[in-house]
């Protein structure tokens, strides 16, 4: 059946008219069962709720068709991204009753060992990726996972879940754009329920149907009754045959109605009285069991039966879900949780070839064998592909590997980061270029929650790294500039690395592919065609986690990275008469606090120089641990040197200024005078 790609509109809807053509007895029973199942586990809840016994519910009673018809019209092989209203989602994938109660009561063996809360988790083994709070993310890690199958060739597709709200965020029109425009096999669900927490959807959108703006994405959109079951059932089911054979994304608005509160505590006092009236008629579970009692599918008998089997199943998972021991914290496990396992050993290089490259190039160098070396490796980025991408890194790319792998974005840092990790999902490795580190801004929060927390949610690594050029120096201005690695050395979860030589350029770009961790490889883009040195030619890693003794010296440490190195190594040769012991860091995070101890001990006097404004800086980071941990091998007071605490300005006499390279001399004279 071909789907239509113009709207349904609201007003053409004839609620409930149930048409079971094609379904027999057993399905219609087995769609009516699997309804019961999440409405009988929320009234349990809501009793739960009201014995004190559980602490917050967010209710999804009266959407059940919903997330029970998409999930039945789907593989069960098949990624769904519900939210916090698709208990059904999880039932109706058999996800068994007393794990997840052991997850709703936070317990060790739920499905995030006790670090998540309510629906905020997903298995791999039911294949659903589960919520972060923000809601629109989810979508854009479907288009990962679509991506996945499309370049696998693959006959499936993948579902994501949004609220009416939730299409309000950039998140939902970005995945709503990438899913269209590269052609990806991937279902947007919007239930429309009449609020976000208490804004009716006036106040949240102006076009008279969400599923009216598919049409402007270049997508076929439909607008269904989402409380009648069979109707979500088959138009899932359509819709799927549909992507999968054109290659093409669908928008299915299903409207429906928040029957409770945003979470049980809010209240209801917004939403007017005779709206539940008329949606109680309508209410989903009941009216099938009316229509399926009518048909004569069902029975009295049968119903009371099929309600004594889920209460017990209830019971059961209740009985397991409360009594399961409480968790007894263990700090090294929850450390260790935050990464995947990954044996960082060094690949050394079976040859001793080298060639003289710019710090580019080896990058460049670099991501090639990692492309030879890994299948699954995607790169994705704004105008990588036939152009080689803003600095020319992925020049001659895209005939050596294809346009599949080396994937043109549309600009849409989020979207990107996001289906980055939908690829993680499904096996792939994918390394994202940002333009310019600057633009991290606008795929933050994907970067920072998503890939940074997920295995220690869930267990789900992001096998992504994101490539940014950064820093300044150029007479860029303040948006193609910023230091903003201190951003990420924040964020538990994430790796930072940040080379200064054309070698290290390339092993530490190796190692970040190769590591299922999701790294941030800074390249200092004042340094691509600066500086060049012998880069051995064969594959090769630098460990991530290692610093670098530049040079050993006597009189003065000084512990920097990137585009501090050189100015370090420049001043050294400039002051002849002092002896410096230099330490290159090339990663933030983790840092090398076995090599920045030895480096103090061999001096006494400690100079941390970075290109990053002074506050909030890594430098102040590293110094507090010195101070901490080798306060005795001191002999001055630690100086950090590091660049104004203003925006980065354009004029090259202001950016002088500005950089913290016009600083070095007078911090190091206050350090050798004291
Ligand atoms: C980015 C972001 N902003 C605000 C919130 C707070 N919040 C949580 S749910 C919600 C309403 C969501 O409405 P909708 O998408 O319609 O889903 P519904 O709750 O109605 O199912 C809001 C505002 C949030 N979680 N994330």
């Amino acid at each position: 059946m071909r789907l239509p790609y113009i709207t349904l509109h609201l007003h053409q809807i004839s609620y409930m008219h149930f048409d079971k053509t094609g379904y027999s007895t057993e399905q219609l029973v087995e769609l009516y069962t699997h309804m019961l199942r999440p409405r009988m586990i929320e009234e349990k809840m809501l009793v739960l709720l009201r014995q004190g016994k559980i602490s917050k519910w967010f209710s999804g009673i009266g959407q059940e068709a919903i997330a029970v018809g998409a999930t039945l019209a789907m593989d069960s092989d098949e990624y769904i991204m519900p939210l916090h209203r698709n208990l059904g989602v999880f039932t109706a994938r058999k996800v068994p009753f007393d794990k997840l109660f052991m997850q709703w009561q936070g317990k060790k063996e739920g499905f995030s060992k006790g670090r998540e809360r309510s629906f905020h988790f997903g298995t791999n083994d039911y294949h659903i990726c589960g919520m972060i709070s923000h809601l629109g993310p989810q979508m854009a890690i479907a288009d990962g996972v679509a991506l996945a199958h499309k370049l696998k060739r693959e006959q499936k597709i993948a579902l994501a879940f949004t609220g009416d709200g939730g299409t309000s965020e950039g998140d939902f029109h970005e995945a709503c754009n990438v899913a269209a425009v590269w052609g990806l096999p991937v279902i947007f669900v919007i239930e429309n329920n009449g609020y976000g927490l208490s804004t009716p959807v006036n106040e949240q959108y102006a076009c008279r149907q969400l599923a009216d703006r598919a049409v402007g994405y270049g997508m076929a959109g439909i607008t269904i009754d989402g409380n009648n079951i069979l109707e979500v059932h088959k138009a899932i089911k359509d819709a799927r045959e549909y992507c999968i054979r054109e290659q093409k994304p669908m928008l299915i608005e299903c409207m429906t109605f928040r029957m409770r509160g945003h979470e049980e505590a809010s209240g209801v006092k917004y939403v007017p009285k005779n709206l539940f009236e008329e949606w109680a008629k309508k209410d989903p579970v009941q009216r099938f069991e009316d229509y399926l009692l009518e048909n004569g599918v069902l029975s009295q008998f049968l119903i009371k039966e099929i309600r004594d089997n889920i209460k017990a199943e209830i019971e059961a998972g209740i009985a397991v879900g409360f009594t399961a021991p409480d968790i007894v914290p263990d700090t090294d496990e929850e450390l260790r949780d935050v990464y995947a396992p990954f044996h960082n050993r060094p690949i050394l290089p079976v040859t001793d070839a080298k060639t003289e490259k710019k710090f580019i190039q080896a990058i460049s160098d670099g991501l090639r064998q990692s492309m030879q070396q890994h299948p699954n490796l995607v790169l994705m980025g704004q105008d990588i592909a036939e152009y080689g991408g803003a600095f020319k890194v992925t020049e001659g790319f895209v005939d050596e590997f294809s346009k599949d792998r080396v994937r043109n974005t549309p600009i849409c840092e989020s979207a990107i980061v996001g289906a980055a990790l939908g690829l993680s999902l499904k096996g792939y490795k994918a390394m994202m270029e940002m333009q310019f580190a600057d633009f991290a801004t606008v795929g933050f929060n994907q970067i920072i929650n998503n890939l940074a927390k997920i295995y220690y949610r869930w267990g789900q690594h992001a096998d992504v790294v994101v490539r940014m050029p950064t820093g300044g120096g150029v007479g860029a201005g303040p948006f193609h500039s910023q230091s903003n690695e201190a951003w990420f050395t924040h964020t538990p979860g994430l790796k930072v690395v940040y080379p200064s030589t054309p070698e290290d350029a390339k092993g530490l770009l190796i190692a970040a592919i190769n590591d299922p961790n999701p790294v941030m490889y800074f390249e200092h883009k004042a340094l691509y065609r600066s500086i060049s040195g012998l880069v051995p030619d064969d594959y090769y890693t630098i460990e991530i986690g290692k610093a670098r003794l530049v040079q050993e010296g006597e009189d003065i440490s000084i512990i920097t990275y990137g585009a501090g190195v050189h100015w370090a190594t420049q001043y050294a040769e400039q002051h002849p008469d002092v002896s410096f012991h230099i330490l290159d860091l090339r990663t933030l995070l983790p840092l090398d606090y076995d090599a920045i101890r030895e480096a103090v001990g061999a001096t006494g006097k400690v100079l941390i120089l970075h290109e990053d404004c002074l506050f909030g800086g890594i430098g102040g980071e590293i110094s507090a641990w010195i101070t901490e941990h080798c306060f005795q091998q001191l002999d001055a007071p630690i100086v950090r040197c590091a660049s104004l605490d203003t925006p980065v300005p354009f004029s090259v006499e202001l950016e002088q200024n500005f950089l913290a390279k016009s600083k070095l001399d007078a911090c190091m004279q206050k350090l050798l005078s004291y």
